[in-house]
């Protein structure tokens, strides 16, 4: 008798081992996002209030590289390189999805169910590129854009919305100051309120003029939304002169989350570097303020920003890793800098 109860204890606590070790095995680790104000500072924080950082990889426009949009890939990203966020540029312009707006939503859509399937963060990123001014006619469509994903998607803890991803003076845009950012502000707080009405309290990312580079403005007049930050987008071998940085300090100091949605580590047009001494001053800034970070491109672009060697296969393969001869300089950097080596 006595033995039949001592193995029904053995069998109890085993079966309690492993439904513990299952459980922790299927915990997700995204987890819904507010901003919230630690030590002085707006960060973002998970639903026990603990502070978080996402970092990651943002893909290349959706029109030219979405064979990135694949199980393995962003398998690997979560896994072999330690990303807990992606992002998705829905171009609007340059044969995006002004153009052909139903595949670019299916683009899009398999993108975001890949992120989830592999318990990523997703940034939907309205890619506004040319022209700079949001208002512009050729982005007419972002009201209906958001109101179709957050109603496939209602409320979904894995996807961050990002309005507009930089504003500028191209094009007969937005000026580089305080009237600028009103412009950029009047668009975004339209769709935000459309968000929130309709029950969706995600995480909103608005950009700011001179391509995203003006939180400071954007602090000055923040828009009356709790889960609202601002980008601050850089290339590190551009915008290393401290101007850029000092408007980020401006922001973080004067009360709004900043939340890099998009840097390179090569100059701002895309090419020559990687600029690393450069690109650690940035990163080491951005961790110790609890900044997120998303890197461009996860693609395998010939240029010096893109994280795989030209013409290499952005499917990696069943084993969900890239080999060190497939990634680029670039690569291994951001790699090593997301496994914290
Ligand atoms: C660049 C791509 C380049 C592409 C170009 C199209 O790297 O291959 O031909 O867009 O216009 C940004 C933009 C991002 C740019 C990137 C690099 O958000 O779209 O991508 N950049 O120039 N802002 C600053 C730099």
């Amino acid at each position: 008798m006595k033995k039949v109860l001592g193995l029904g204890i053995i069998g109890i606590v085993l079966v309690s081992i492993i439904v513990m070790v299952f459980t922790f095995m299927n915990s997700s680790s995204v987890s819904k996002l507010s901003i919230a104000e630690v030590e002085g500072q707006k960060v973002l924080v998970d639903e026990k209030g603990e502070v978080v950082q996402l970092r990651g990889m943002s893909a290349h426009g959706l029109q030219w590289y979405s064979s990135i949009l694949n199980e393995n890939a962003f398998a690997a990203f979560k896994n072999d390189w330690n990303a807990n966020v992606v992002r998705l540029p829905l171009y609007i312009g340059e044969n995006g999805y002004a153009k052909n707006p139903e595949a670019m939503m299916e683009k899009m859509i398999k993108g975001i169910d890949l992120a989830i399937a592999n318990d990523l963060y997703v940034i939907v990123d309205w890619h506004v590129h040319y022209p700079g001014d949001p208002n512009h006619e050729d982005y007419a469509g972002a009201m209906d854009f958001f109101k179709e994903i957050s109603s496939l998607y209602p409320n979904h803890p894995n996807i961050i919305y990002e309005v507009a991803n930089e504003p500028s003076e191209r094009g007969d845009g937005v000026t580089n100051d305080r009237e600028g950012w009103l412009k950029v502000k009047t668009y975004a707080e339209p769709i935000i309120k459309m968000l929130r009405d309709h029950g969706n309290e995600n995480l909103v990312l608005v950009g700011s003029p001179s391509w995203s580079q003006r939180p400071d403005l954007a602090a000055d007049d923040p828009i009356d939304d709790s889960n609202t930050a601002y980008t601050l987008h850089f290339y590190s071998g551009s915008h290393s002169d401290g101007h850029v940085m000092n408007n980020a300090k401006y922001a973080l100091e004067n009360g709004v989350a900043v939340f890099v949605s998009e840097f390179g580590t090569s100059e701002s047009n895309g090419h020559n570097g990687p600029y690393i001494e450069e690109s650690d001053e940035w990163l080491d800034f951005l961790d110790e303020h609890h900044v997120s970070w998303v890197n461009w491109s996860a693609s395998n672009k010939y240029e010096s920003s893109a994280v795989l060697m030209p013409d290499t296969n952005m499917d990696p393969g069943e084993d969900q890793v890239w080999s060190d001869e497939e990634i680029t300089e670039a690569g291994h950097y951001i790699r090593d800098r997301l496994l914290g080596k």
